[in-house]
């Protein structure tokens, strides 16, 4: 694998009103998400990737996590039919950008009845986990498994309960390695891969990104990082701490492909 472009979209000042399932955290700080905004395009730069980045939608308060409304792979993107209703629309926004990168014959939609979250989309490869959770169903799955087939790629579903998306709690790093917390610990769908155990006090870190090489992992998670550099990976580390208030970490954050 090897990415050329990212894309990412600017937070709005409506952030602080985005999806929560922890309200406990306190509302995102705006200026402090856009400064973390920066350092995370900044991360992503020094990857090697060319950066798009959009601007701020402020009628869409999650809209900054372009993770959920397209999934991208390399021989096509499929626009999703996002599961929360304030975020469905986030689907119109992207899809403009995607049709940058692919014509017509390469860009696929999601339709009702079947939703779909990018977010609970991990690939392996020309395998695509697909997480069946709160936000993405099983006609969603269906139809995004049978985009796949018609490029020669491949989908399975892994149910979750706990989290929000697949990717909150299972991230492939590439070389056969997979950060797993949680519920996904002891699944058998990633049985065969080499499992980096997160630890329950730091399952918020168990969602980095690989990027060309280096893996970027949220500050604050000493253990995942060290698990990381272990393995023989160059990390970079970049707060997210505003965007875990609204249950948003750095897969969600941007587009890569
Ligand atoms: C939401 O609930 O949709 C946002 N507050 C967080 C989305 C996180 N996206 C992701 O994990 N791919």
């Amino acid at each position: 694998t090897k990415f050329n472009h990212v894309i990412i979209r600017r937070p709005g000042k409506s952030l602080c009103d985005g999806i929560t399932s922890a309200p406990e955290l306190g509302q995102p700080i705006y200026e402090r998400a856009i400064e973390e905004h920066y350092d995370y395009e900044h991360a992503l730069e020094q990857c090697g990737v060319d950066v798009t980045v959009l601007p701020a939608l402020e009628q869409f308060p999650d809209s900054c996590f372009v993770e959920d409304p397209a999934v991208i792979t390399r021989c096509g993107a499929i626009i999703t039919n996002p599961g929360a209703a304030s975020r469905n629309g986030e689907k119109d926004e992207i899809e403009p950008v995607v049709r940058r990168f692919f014509d017509d014959e390469h860009v696929k939609h999601i339709v009702a009845p079947g939703t779909l979250d990018g977010g609970d989309v991990m690939m392996v490869g020309d395998h695509f986990y697909v997480g069946r959770s709160a936000r993405t169903n099983e006609e969603g799955i269906r139809q995004f498994c049978e985009i796949l087939a018609g490029w020669g790629l491949e989908g399975s579903e892994v149910p979750l309960e706990e989290v929000l998306h697949l990717k909150t709690g299972v991230n492939y790093i590439e070389d056969n390695n997979m950060l797993v917390s949680g519920e996904f610990i002891d699944k058998p769908d990633f049985a065969k891969y080499n499992k980096v155990i997160v630890p329950e006090d730091e399952a918020y870190g168990a969602n980095c990104i690989w990027v060309n090489g280096t893996v970027i992992v949220a500050e604050g998670y000493p253990t995942v990082l060290k698990a990381v550099q272990d393995l023989g990976y160059k990390t970079l580390v970049v707060d997210t701490s505003e965007y875990r208030k609204i249950d948003g970490g750095l897969s969600c954050l941007s587009l890569r492909f």
